[in-house]
């Protein structure tokens, strides 16, 4: 009898699912047979899922895959195309490079990296060659809609240190806090169910009825971007009902330190000559004031100090001022802003308060709102007034493990070949750049592994303001996306099935993998790499772009700046094919209460946003709710989540998923439907002053009512006309630039109106 395969290859499953899925593919014949889990060094982490399987049965070979590159034709657009050499497409793009180069400075040749491959290589190729080539590196952190958080992550905890995901099982009260696991970390949830198992309450926090709410003790449904509120109320009860752990915030935290009425911190270098600068707190025993550091501290008081200049400050306590601001939200006023009863804010702020250990898991939802730092601001105050950070199994988990390790700490030497560097630019500012040469015009655009038209917003505005005023634009792809429809030139790319090798580090996990080659690439699709190091080849700049596949990992792994990822052992990766990062276990973040912070401690209070009105935890209605006057025309708040079957908008025409997603459906609640005379499969328009788009309806109680739902990703074809992304927006927010220097795409922060299509 044959042999039913030529071979296994134990290689990695990676698109931007976070899951990061070690498998065996069976092969015969260079196609891929079979898929099965690979085996891992610790139990639990063996998977695979139906999109892992339908990318490598049916996207791998699909008729629709680029086999060569292209070159236009027709008009931007027309999809017309003449095929060309991979000579050719490097001459060509060159010597454009090189002439906008001469025009207007090399930065006005830009890049930009998304996430359609997970791969340390991949993900990097494209800021690595802005880089080599002196160009503009669009960041990507803001377009993702994943950094408002961040923000606050940043300003109080200092850094997104997360227990292993493993260690949840040790937990007793699990938050989720739109974060979707069932859906967007389903790999993981085994984990909760064994927590849930030995006796941990799961509770949900999302306005959908979502699939991890589903499986929950307890779901709390705020009106979308309200989390602040939510928080706010459950905060009074923890102050009132005497349940904060003030030990801890005397020590560990911001709250003691001295705050003028103008909200400036006091310095002790303003009351004390010769003192080193720094924040002051009142002596726990004496009342004085002195220099915060490892002092015992008073958590309230005030005082009249004489600075050294003579003028007089009259200061209090931040936890003072804290606690002034947040007396007005009683559970019942936070209840009227986000509509979760105040009677379930009272008893999830009790149970939080009394239950050991509590582990909330923050998502993007609660984020994805204009001022969407204020949302994860709640959520970590909450946890810093109970003590909760710094304690095993407990924190607030943000996302942290190998993938982002190995990108955050990458080899100098990787990022910016030969010391060259580019000019960083947020990808949220790209359009603006562009269309309007605003901070310097950008002439030249070339993007891999993003989906510009159904990722985010303005797709529209791109093509009709900014695509005439590029010189060039070219995107390496798999698929004639309708992004790569309006390239000059479009680069075939190979899949991570094709890809000659990489490292993947664990989304939520601490494993680094090595993925290897399953199947020949498709016709002749060059991984992003390889694409970019031909072009510096052309461009006089080859030499840093000489390792071997196997040399890069190599060089990658050894001179990562996180010692964990730094000792992996080569020759050991390369034989197992999976490692597991070696940290110190049990992870407990912030374990010794010191945080990366400027002041060590955990800081609550945030003077420099103080001009901003947010000097102290509070709630800001987003720009586009319900409440706001918009919202008497437009009055949906419009949500695209992601779904379980796809990662993005990578896996959504593929007819394995088509079978149980067949198309986009928007997701209305019975209430608003019924006074619209909608019904399930009714054809809708989706719309708002910004666009519209028209596609089916799904009529469902686990969509809130004032909520529109959909699944995100779906590629233009696939509606009757329009598109999701034409009803966004980017509003940048001030907060978010002033501390970060990028602000975030608001992606929920929509509203939309819904009808009948075609009017009847
Ligand atoms: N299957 C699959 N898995 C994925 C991905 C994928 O595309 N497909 N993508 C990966 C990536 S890149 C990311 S960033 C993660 C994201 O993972 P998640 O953060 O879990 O995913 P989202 O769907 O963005 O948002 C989660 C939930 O937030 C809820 N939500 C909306 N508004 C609010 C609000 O105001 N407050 C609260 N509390 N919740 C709200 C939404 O209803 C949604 O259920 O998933 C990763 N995993
Ligand atoms: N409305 C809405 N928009 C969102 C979100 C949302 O929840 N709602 N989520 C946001 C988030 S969290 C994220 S992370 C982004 C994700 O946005 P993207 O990263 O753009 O999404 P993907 O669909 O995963 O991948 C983009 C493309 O990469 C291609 N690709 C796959 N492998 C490779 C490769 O090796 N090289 C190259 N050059 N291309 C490759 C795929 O064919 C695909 O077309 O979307 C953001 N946008
Ligand atoms: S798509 Fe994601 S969850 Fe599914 S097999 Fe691949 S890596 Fe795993
Ligand atoms: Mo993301």
């Amino acid at each position: 009898m044959p042999a039913q395969h030529d071979k296994v290859v134990r290689t990695v499953c990676s698109p931007n699912c976070s899951g990061t899925c070690g498998v065996n593919a069976f092969v015969k014949n260079d196609r891929i047979t079979k898929l099965e889990p690979a085996s891992f060094p610790v139990p639990g982490f063996e998977r695979i899922c139906l999109k892992g399987i339908a990318m490598a049965m049916e996207r791998l070979h699909h008729p629709d895959r680029l086999k060569y590159p292209l070159r236009r034709v027709g008009e931007r657009g027309e999809d017309m195309w003449e095929r060309i050499t991979w000579e050719e497409a490097y001459a060509d793009i060159a010597a454009k490079l090189q002439a906008a180069a001469a025009k207007h400075g090399p930065q006005t040749n830009a890049w930009l990296n998304m996430t359609g491959n997970y791969g340390f290589k991949a993900i990097t190729s494209a800021t690595r060659t802005a880089n080599c080539l002196h160009g503009t590196a669009l960041t990507n952190a803001g377009l993702m809609s994943d950094f408002a958080g961040f923000v606050e992550v940043m300003s109080s905890m200092g850094m997104p240190y997360c227990n292993e995901i493993g260690d949840i099982v040790n937990a007793k009260y699990i938050m989720l806090v739109g974060r979707n696991v069932a859906d967007t970390a389903h790999s993981e949830m085994h984990f909760i169910f064994d927590a849930m198992e030995a006796g941990a309450k799961l509770v949900v926090v999302d306005p959908r009825f979502s699939r991890t709410a589903a499986k929950a003790d307890e779901w709390l449904s705020p009106r979308p971007g309200t989390d602040a509120a939510l928080t706010l109320g459950m905060i009074h009860e923890i102050v009132h009902a005497g349940l904060m752990d003030e030990d801890y915030l005397a020590a560990h935290t911001d709250c003691p330190f001295l705050v003028r009425e103008d909200g400036r911190l006091l310095d002790m270098a303003e009351i004390a000559e010769g003192a080193e600068p720094g924040r002051v707190v009142l002596d726990a025993e004496s009342g004085e004031p002195i220099a915060a550091m490892g002092a015992s501290a008073r958590l309230r008081g005030e005082l009249k100090v004489t600075l050294l200049d003579g003028s007089v400050a009259k200061c209090r306590t931040t936890f003072e001022v804290m606690l002034e601001e947040w007396e007005q939200y009683t559970p019942e006023v936070a209840s009227e802003i986000c509509g979760v009863p105040a009677e379930q804010i009272r008893q999830t702020a009790h149970e939080y308060a009394n239950t050991q250990p509590a582990w909330i898991w923050l998502g993007e939802g609660p984020q994805r709102y204009y001022d969407g730092q204020l949302a994860y601001r709640g959520w970590i105050t909450l946890a810093a007034l109970c003590g909760n950070i710094g304690k095993p199994y407990s924190g607030v988990n943000v996302i942290d493990g190998a993938h982002l390790m190995l990108l955050m700490n990458q080899p100098d030497e990787w990022a910016m070949p030969g010391g060259n560097a580019g000019t960083p630019l947020p990808g949220v500012k790209m359009l603006d750049a562009i269309a309007d040469g605003d901070p310097y015009p950008i002439r030249s655009l070339w993007l891999a592994g993003y989906n510009f038209s159904t990722q985010s917003p303005y797709f529209k505005r791109f093509v009709e303001d900014a695509l005439p005023k590029l010189d060039l634009f070219v995107v390496n792809e798999q698929v004639m996306t309708q992004t790569a429809r309006y390239a000059d030139y479009v680069l075939p790319v190979t899949s991570y099935f094709e890809d000659d090798m990489d490292l993947v580090g664990g989304g939520e996990t601490w494993f680094v993998q090595l993925r290897r080659r399953a199947v020949e690439p498709i016709g002749e699709s060059r991984n992003d790499y390889e694409i970019f190091a031909g072009l510096c080849e052309e461009m006089g700049a080859g030499e840093h772009w000489r390792m071997t596949p196997d040399e890069i990992c190599e060089f990658a792994l050894k001179n990562n700046k996180h010692p964990g990822i730094a000792a992996i052992d080569w020759p050991e990766l390369r034989e197992k094919g999976v490692v597991q990062v070696n940290i110190p276990r049990p992870r407990v973040p912030f374990g010794d209460k010191i945080f990366p912070t400027p002041s060590g401690r955990l800081e609550l209070y945030h003077e420099a946003f103080v001009g901003s009105g947010e000097g102290v935890m509070t709630h800001k209605e987003p720009i586009e709710s319900r409440r706001q006057p918009k919202a008497k025309i437009y009055p949906f708040t419009f949500i695209t989540y992601k779904h379980v079957h796809s990662a993005h908008s990578t896996h959504l025409n593929l007819p394995l998923i088509n079978q149980v997603l067949p198309e986009p459906r928007v997701e209305i609640n019975p209430i608003d439907a019924a006074s619209r005379g909608i019904a399930t499969g009714d054809a809708v328009r989706v719309f708002n002053d910004r666009g519209s788009f028209t596609s089916t309806a799904t009529v469902t109680e686990a969509t809130p009512s004032g909520v529109l739902s959909m699944p995100q990703g779906w590629s233009h074809e696939r509606f009757a006309d329009g598109h999701p992304s034409d009803l966004g927006h980017i509003k940048p927010n001030a907060v978010q630039e002033a501390v970060i220097g990028e602000a975030n795409y608001p992606v929920w922060d929509v509203l939309a109106q819904i009808e009948l299509a075609g009017g009847n």
